[in-house]
């Protein structure tokens, strides 16, 4: 570590799916935050870290901020907004190729209040003309003051540097909080069962991809190329069950699959990955399940 070591927690905070797992997964260059088309992705908190010789910056990825229809929602709302309080620097991103919507003017006014520097961060620019760019930027400073605007396309990493650059000239002198090799504060279990549910995300429609949890039930190495996983995926109904199975188990091997695919590159292993399905009636709105699928304040 060398003399003056800066550090500082940045959240980024904005609507769902606009890409602000995208681009925590591109700052720290692996997948750690799960990421999809289907809006309401993100559930929990997850911290990507990135560390240089001299600094380390946490950033938050949050849930999208949405009006909640279950305990769920409201969960995944409050995570996201307590970031604000929590935190050195606010990245408040949109999706340059959308029209600011209430959405976006119900973020900005919480966002007035924050003590800490906010940064508009346009995401997806790669999806429009660099004509339309000043027009946007306009509307948004229309509505509040931001420390420094900064367009990027986090999928393709266009800009991406230069973020990270202006991030860093904000740092303050801190400590390091984590090892350098260590890149999320969630444990494999979590990420192994984002990945999984990520899949399903993939896979299925409409209520389906909101409708299901998913809990690595045990991990244990088989011996020195093999670990076991096992992990139940948690719907609402029993329809839904039969639909994640699919004709003659056809779904859930497919979800397998893909998963596994992504699991062997995360532990770096190969995986053995059994799956079930279960029924937990209304669990997005049953305190109870939703403090043992994991969305708890104290929790991850
Ligand atoms: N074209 C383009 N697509 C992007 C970009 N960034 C993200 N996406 C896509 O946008 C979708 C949403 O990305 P996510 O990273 O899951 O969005 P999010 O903001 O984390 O969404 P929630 O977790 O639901 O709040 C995915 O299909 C991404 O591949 C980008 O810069 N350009
Ligand atoms: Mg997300």
């Amino acid at each position: 570590m060398t003399d003056n070591f800066k550090s500082g927690f940045i959240s980024i905070i904005g609507r769902p799916n606009v890409g602000k797992s995208t681009l925590i997964n591109r700052v720290v260059g692996q997948k750690i935050a799960i990421t999809s088309d289907k809006p309401q992705t993100t559930r929990n908190k997850i911290q990507g870290i990135y560390t240089e010789d001299d600094a380390q910056i946490i950033f938050i990825d949050t849930p999208g901020i949405h009006k909640p229809k279950h305990q769920l929602g409201q969960f995944m709302v409050d995570s996201a907004l307590s970031t604000l309080n929590e935190v050195d620097l606010v990245l408040f991103m949109i999706n340059a190729s959308e029209k600011m919507g209430p959405g976006d003017r119900f973020i900005m006014e919480r966002l007035k209040n924050v003590n800490t520097p906010v940064f508009l961060v346009l995401n997806q620019i790669d999806k429009v003309h660099p004509d339309e760019l000043l027009p946007i930027i306009e509307a948004y400073q229309n509505e509040m003051k931001f420390d420094e605007i900064i367009p990027v396309s986090a999928i393709h990493g266009n800009n991406v540097d230069r973020l990270l650059e202006v991030l860093s000239s904000y740092l303050e002198e801190g400590p390091q909080y984590y090892p350098s090799d260590q890149v999320s504060d969630h444990p494999e279990y979590f990420i192994v069962q984002e990945l999984i549910r990520e899949k399903v995300l993939q896979l299925t429609r409409e209520e389906i991809p909101h409708s299901v949890a998913v809990i690595t039930e045990s991990m244990q190495r088989e011996n020195e190329h093999l670990i076991e996983v096992q992990a139940t995926i948690v719907v609402e109904r029993s329809s839904q069950k039969g639909i994640i199975i699919g004709k003659q188990g056809s779904m859930l091997k497919e979800i397998g699959t893909r998963a596994r695919k992504d699991i062997e590159i995360l532990l770096g292993s190969k995986i053995y990955l059994e799956l079930w399905v279960k029924v937990a009636d209304d669990w997005r709105d049953t305190p109870r399940d939703l403090n043992r699928f994991g969305y708890k304040d104290e929790e991850y």
